[in-house]
């Protein structure tokens, strides 16, 4: 790049700007004119106009890091739950009225065109949807960050139900194009694989390895623009998608085989095609260890070679980058710097050591043991035989440590082993991201004490240093400003629009929950936005829903420890109750419970318990006495875009896993800042969302997490509370006998008897707590005033829970790095 790279200028922000731009894309880049265009066309052509007004800005952030040399944030990402693109772009820009105005001159419904749009699933749940809330952060205090991930072909699958069971088809996003991603083949990277390491002499007699791979993939960039919300800057998003070496095609061509030629080249192409839907149950597939070791080594790479200047001096490496470590994923990329570092560069290994040591960072999402990522030696040794060797020694030193400061114990050298040595040998890459990084945190604060506590025990006391918490939050970009307008609208009219990029400023709101006409208006909203969602649900999966109701909201993936049934058990019961004449219909408050939540393909418990959901649902639905009160609905195929129409109309929000299992959530904190109250455990973010917006605002109910170990500890019996509680042996005896499945006992059969066995997270102790709690969310309910006071506060007090906060934090005790302004 020369002094002065001429930068283009953006297109005119005025309608006829717009206009003029729009009709440019329509006619010559979609090749068509208005009275033939499909919808699809005009909304290709509105995306690259947005796009446009993007562009300066996206090159003179990008040349102003590389004058600048700011030391940067690389974020490490297998998954990157974006959501829709254009109305974040539309916001970002501050466009929305000059589009809408545009497109309506021209005879255009923005409405229309924006659901044109796939949303890029590329991502399973909390940790991908984290990922990007972080990005859009980190553009908006303008930190130079990047972040790494894998433009996977397939994102989730999308879900569809067939007799209320799920069906998976693939995510086919790319099929109508994607006009906000970059594709750079001229900068691909070669990734090797396999193969083998041979052992030689230097020039300075200094033995060496060296990695002599079997085959090798193309890493081809893809960019996509991050903007940060009017502040001029536009940071870079680049996903890696895989292709079949020329060399490699070309030389079996030439043997004349065509057809394995073009198997080979599909081998090699596999690895970026498919996300693994699985959730917190790593499988160990060979296919996703090579994604991993794909995009990071290419993101390697690519930092190196082409973001730092030629002749760099890698010993200072740590002032120019830190790679975050998002979960275990890319936890391959500490043996491969030290790899790139000592092979390639000929560091020493001492030298290499402390330069790695200072350049990684790891954030943990989980606390269940099954979701700590184990790689079995045998395959890491066939798939990336010199990491192995790195990892052995790092090992080696590393335990030699442990023993020089444990006086010898081997019992503590075995449990803090990167390599595990049973049921099989395998590397343990939650224990290698700890000793292999600066810093190890959690999510939110229960759980970074439970790391420190429990699953890293060890490591906590040997590197006490390392530990800390950043608990998680959420971009008010897309979750109020974009997702809530009525909301915004209203705050920004009580306290200016500074909220949006310093979240702390709704506490100035706390006043105005005493204010009657305030909270009229605040219902009004809310009551837009609930006839938002009876729109959508009616046009998208033709649910009806009454907006008069309450409406009760569980959305998440489906896993036994989020504990979808102890919600599913509440509507079972009240449907006891009223259809028993237990309870009078009269004296019931009226509720809509929306799930939504996909379950891991392979996952056969969560998939029952849909198909459960679903047929509950289909016998509350058409009871006559009691659909009148009380409404399932279960939309398929919960993603990021019904988030955004769901999340502003809900009143209550399910937040009920047990205490100790769920890291963070942050749909909890969506929810929370949009105006619905939470019934939730002691558990994860929770805590902190009750800490801040108190005691009276929060439903608050059942075990705490050092009450559920103590259970645990003495040995758990899910049938003393089924004895004891005969509203839950009622609930359960309907399952059982058939009353949702025909009649059909053997359907659910499973599900019961789970939980009348093992119950691993205690739904059935904590049932009776959660009812009680409903009761109490009723009560309140029947008082509008008391509770949309409630709401105002849930909103003025949970501005904690910006992603920019979060930014904040890491920054300081994580990345020391600094924003970089746009002069
Ligand atoms: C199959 C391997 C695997 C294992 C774990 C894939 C994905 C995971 C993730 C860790 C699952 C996940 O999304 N975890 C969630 O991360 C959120 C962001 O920190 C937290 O808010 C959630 O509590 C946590 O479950």
């Amino acid at each position: 790049m020369t002094e002065n790279t001429p930068l283009i200028s953006s297109p005119e922000h005025s309608v006829e700007g717009f206009v003029r731009e729009f009709m440019r894309e329509l006619n010559f880049s979609q090749g068509t004119v208005l009275e033939r265009s499909t919808v699809n066309d005009e909304y290709l052509a509105l995306a690259r106009t947005v796009r446009h007004y993007l562009m300066a800005q996206w090159m003179e952030t990008t040349v102003d890091h590389y004058r600048a040399q700011p030391k940067a944030v690389a974020y490490l990402s297998a998954e990157y739950l974006l959501g829709r693109q254009l109305d974040n772009a539309l916001i970002a820009t501050d466009l929305v009225e000059i589009a809408t105005e545009a497109l309506a001159s021209l005879g255009l419904d923005l409405a229309d065109l924006r659901e044109a749009e796939v949303e890029p699933g590329l991502g399973n749940g909390g940790l991908g949807r984290l990922a990007a809330c972080f990005i859009d952060s980190l553009a908006t205090m303008s930190v130079p960050a990047i972040g790494y991930g894998i433009r996977y072909e397939y994102g989730i699958f999308r879900q569809t139900f067939a007799d209320g069971r799920q069906v998976e088809e693939p995510d086919n996003w790319l099929e109508y194009g994607s006009p906000w991603e970059f594709a750079h083949p001229e900068h691909e990277v070669t990734v090797g694989f396999g193969g083998h390491t041979e052992k030689y002499t230097d020039d300075d007699g200094v033995e060496r390895s060296r990695w002599v791979p079997g085959w090798r993939v193309l890493g081809v960039p893809h960019n996509y623009m991050v903007p940060g919300y009017r502040n001029g800057r536009v940071n870079t998003l680049r996903l890696w998608s895989a292709r079949a070496t020329h060399a490699f095609d070309l030389k079996i061509f030439n043997y004349g085989d065509y057809a394995e030629a073009v198997r080979s080249q599909t081998f090699a192409e596999n690895i970026s095609k498919v996300l693994y839907p699985e959730d917190s149950t790593p499988q160990g597939k060979e296919l996703r260890l090579q994604q991993q070791y794909f995009f990071v080594a290419c993101s390697i790479r690519d930092f190196i070679d082409q973001l730092l200047p030629r002749g760099f001096d890698l010993h200072r490496l740590p002032e120019r980058i830190v790679f975050q470590l998002n979960d275990t994923h890319p936890v391959i990329g500490i043996p491969e710097l030290m790899r790139v570092l000592v092979d390639e560069h000929g560091f020493e290994w001492d030298d290499a050591w402390d330069v790695t040591r200072r350049c990684f960072a790891y954030t943990c999402h989980t606390l269940l043991p099954e979701a700590l990522e184990v790689w079995p030696v045998e395959l890491m040794g066939r798939l990336l035989p010199r990491h192995l060797e790195i990892i052995y020694r790092i090992n080696d030193e590393f335990l030699a440590d442990v023993r020089e400061r444990s006086g010898g114990d081997e019992l503590l050298v075995r449990r803090m082993s990167i390599i595990a040595e049973h049921p099989e040998r395998a590397v343990r890459m939650a224990y290698l991201a700890t000793v292999g990084g600066a810093r190890v945190n959690g999510v939110a604060e229960l759980h970074s004490q439970l790391l420190r506590d429990k699953v890293l025990a060890d490591f906590a006391s040997f590197f006490p240093e390392k530990f800390t918490n950043v608990t998680n939050g959420v971009t008010p970009r897309r979750f109020v400003k974009l997702a809530n307008p009525g909301l915004s609208g209203l705050i920004t009219e009580a306290i200016g629009d500074g909220w949006v990029t310093d979240l702390d400023r709704l506490r100035e709101l706390e006043p105005l929950a005493e204010d009657a006409e305030f909270r009229r208006r605040f219902r009004e909203v809310k009551a837009a936005n609930k006839d938002r969602l009876v729109d959508l649900l009616r046009r998208r999966d033709g649910i009806e829903i009454d907006p008069s109701t309450m409406l009760d909201v569980m959305v998440k993936r489906l896993h036994e420890y989020k504990r979808q049934l102890l919600k599913l058990l509440h509507v079972v019961t009240v449907y006891d109750r009223i259809t028993t004449g237990e309870l009078a219909v009269a004296g019931v408050t009226p509720r809509t419970v929306v799930f939504g939540a996909k379950a891991a393909p392979g996952y056969v418990m969560a998939k029952q318990i849909i198909a459960l959901i679903n047929h509950v649902g289909a016998v509350v639905n058409s009871h006559p006495e009691v659909s009148g009160v009380l409404r399932v609905a279960f939309p398929a195929n919960y993603n990021v875009t019904v988030a955004e129409t769901l999340v502003p109309a809900a009143d209550l929000s399910e937040q009920i896993s047990l205490a100790g299992k769920e890291a963070s959530g942050t749909g909890n904190m969506k929810f929370a800042l949009n105006g619905a109250l939470t019934i939730g455990t002691d558990d994860g973010a929770n805590v902190e969302i009750r800490k801040l917006v108190g005691d009276d605002n929060f439903f608050l109910f059942g075990l705490t997490e050092p009450e559920a170990s103590a259970i645990a500890e003495r040995g758990y019996r899910p049938t003393s509370y089924y004895e004891e509680n005969e509203s839950l042996r009622r609930a359960l005896h309907l399952i059982a006998t058939g009353v949702f499945s025909h009649g059909d006992r053997s359907t659910f059969e499973p599900v019961v008897s789970n939980l009348l066995g093992e119950d691993r997270f205690m739904v059935l102790a904590d049932y009776q707590s959660y009812l009680d709690a409903q009761e109490r969310v009723d009560a309140a309910y029947a008082d509008p005033e008391a509770w949309s006071r409630s709401a105002v506060l849930n909103v003025a007090r949970s501005g904690f829970f910006s992603s920019d906060r979060s930014m904040r934090d890491y920054l300081e005790r994580i990345w020391h790095a600094e924003p970089l302004p746009s002069s």
